[in-house]
C-alpha cells in the first residue's frame, strides 16, 4: 500500500516477492546462502504450526479457558525467521507476542499458555533457553536487554577470538515502544557503549489502535540512524530477509562491531489482543491486502514452485500442529490453581525484606476471612 512515513515500503530488504520468487541483494543473499531446502521446510513447518496453536489459543480465549491471548498472527515471517538466526550464546528480551521467537528457543509454547490463564507470571527458566519472560510493559525490555549486552562484553564474551562463547542480547519490541522513552535511552546507552544488542522491531502498523503515522513522520529504522546505530529495514513477511538480514546484524553485534537497530515492517493480521476490536479503526480493504502477503503463503508459494514442499512433508506438519493444539486444550483444561501465596516466590533469587513483609501480610488478610474463605473467592462471589 502506497504510504509515507513509517507505512513506506521505501528500502525495504526482500529476498522473496510476496508471490513466492527470489530477488538478489548484494549485501544480505550471501547471509541466506546456506539455507538449504530441509531449512527452509524447517521455516515453513514452524510458521504453519505456530499460527496453528495461534489460533488454538484465540478459541481457548473464547472459551473462557485463558484471560486474554495476545496473537502472532501475520508476524511468523519475521519472528521465525529472526528466531532461526540466533544461537545458545545469545539472549532474546521478548515483549509479550513473540510466541515464534520462544519456538525458536526450544520453550514449550504451552507453558506459554500458563501466563495467559493467570497462572504464572513467568512459566520457563529463562536462562534454560536464552529467553527472557515476556515483559508487559511496553519498552522498558530494550533497557534491560542493553545492559545485558554491555555485560556480555565485561565478561569477555564479545569478541573473544573463539566466535562460538560471543554472543548477542536481541530485544523485540513493536512500533509503539519506539514511542517510548525506555527505548530512547536503551539506545543511547547502546550506541555510547557499543553494546552487542541487536534491537528488532516488529514494525506491525499499530500499537493497539494508534498507527504508526501517529507515531513517527520517519520510517521506524531510521530512529537508530540518529543514535549513530546502523539499521536496517527488511521486510518483515520475508521469513529468508528476515532471517538474513538478523545474520548479519548478530554477526555484527558479536564480534565487537555494536548495536543493530532492525525494522521489520510487517502487519498484524489479527487483534492486538482478544480484548480489542480491529474494525473500529482499519478497513476490510488493508486487511485483504495485507492476507495478499501472508509469510506463510509466501514461502509455500516458493517451495512448491520448486517441488520442494511434499504432500508427505504437509501431512506430517499438519499432525504435528494438531497434535500440540490439543495437548494445549487438554494441558490448559487440566491446570489447578496454584495457592496465592506462591506469586511472592521467585520475586528475588535471595530472600527479600519487602516481599517478606508483604508476604507476611496477604497471610493475616487471608486469615481475616474467618470462614476460611480466600480473599480471591470472596471477590468472585
Ligand atoms: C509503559 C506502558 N504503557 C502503556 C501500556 C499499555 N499498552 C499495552 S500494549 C500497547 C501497545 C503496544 O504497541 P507496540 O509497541 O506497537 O506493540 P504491539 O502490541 O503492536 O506488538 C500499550 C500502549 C503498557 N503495557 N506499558
Amino acid at each position: 500500500m502506497d504510504a509515507v512515513g513509517p507505512l513506506s515500503s521505501e528500502g525495504l530488504v526482500q529476498l522473496l516477492t510476496h508471490t513466492g520468487e527470489p530477488v538478489e541483494n548484494e549485501t544480505f543473499s550471501p547471509y541466506a546462502a546456506h539455507l538449504s531446502a530441509d531449512d527452509l521446510r524447517a521455516f515453513w513447518r514452524d510458521m504453519t504450526v505456530l499460527r496453528a496453536f495461534d489460533l488454538e489459543a484465540t478459541s481457548l480465549q473464547r472459551q473462557g479457558e485463558l484471560g486474554l491471548w495476545v496473537q502472532s498472527l501475520g508476524q511468523e515471517g519475521a519472528q521465525i525467521g529472526s528466531g532461526h538466526a540466533l544461537r545458545e550464546p545469545d539472549f532474546v528480551f521478548p515483549s509479550y507476542r513473540e510466541h515464534g521467537v520462544a519456538l525458536t528457543r526450544d520453550v514449550d509454547l504451552v507453558d506459554v499458555l500458563k501466563i495467559f490463564r493467570g497462572l504464572q507470571h513467568g512459566a520457563w527458566n529463562p536462562k534454560d533457553h536464552g529467553f527472557h519472560l515476556y515483559t508487559l510493559v511496553i519498552g522498558s525490555h530494550a533497557l534491560h536487554a542493553t545492559g545485558y549486552a554491555m555485560a556480555l562484553d565485561r565478561d569477555g564474551l564479545v569478541a573473544s577470538g573463539d566466535p562460538d562463547r560471543d554472543g548477542a542480547a536481541v530485544c523485540y519490541f513493536g512500533d509503539g515502544a519506539t514511542s517510548q522513552g525506555d527505548v530512547s535511552e536503551a539506545l543511547t546507552f547502546a550506541s555510547v557503549y557499543n553494546a552487542p544488542v541487536v534491537f528488532f522491531v516488529q514494525n506491525n502498523q499499530f500499537a493497539i489502535s494508534e498507527p504508526a503515522t501517529r507515531q513517527s513522520k520517519v520510517p521506524l529504522a531510521d530512529r537508530g540512524k540518529g543514535f549513530g546505530i546502523p539499521t536496517v529495514r527488511v521486510d518483515g513477511n520475508d521469513v529468508i530477509a528476515c532471517h538474513a538480514v538478523t545474520q548479519w546484524a548478530v554477526r555484527h553485534a558479536r564480534s565487537g562491531g555494536g548495536p543493530v537497530f532492525i525494522e521489520a515492517f510487517t502487519y498484524r493480521m489479527g487483534a492486538h489482543t482478544t480484548s480489542d476490536d480491529p474494525s473500529r479503526y482499519r478497513s476490510k480493504a488493508q486487511e485483504s491486502y495485507w492476507a495478499e502477503r501472508d509469510p506463510i503463503s509466501r514461502l509455500e508459494a516458493y517451495l512448491t514452485n520448486r517441488g520442494e514442499l511434499s504432500a508427505e512433508f504437509r501431512a506430517e506438519v499438519e499432525a504435528e500442529a494438531k497434535a500440540l493444539c490439543e495437548r494445549a486444550r487438554t494441558a490448559v483444561r487440566s491446570w489447578e490453581r496454584e495457592p496465592l501465596l506462591t506469586m511472592f516466590d521467585d520475586v528475588y533469587a535471595l530472600p527479600h525484606a519487602t516481599v517478606e513483609a508483604e508476604r507476611a501480610w496477604f497471610e493475616r488478610y487471608e486469615a481475616s476471612f474467618a470462614d476460611g474463605e480466600t480473599a480471591a473467592e470472596g471477590k468472585a462471589h
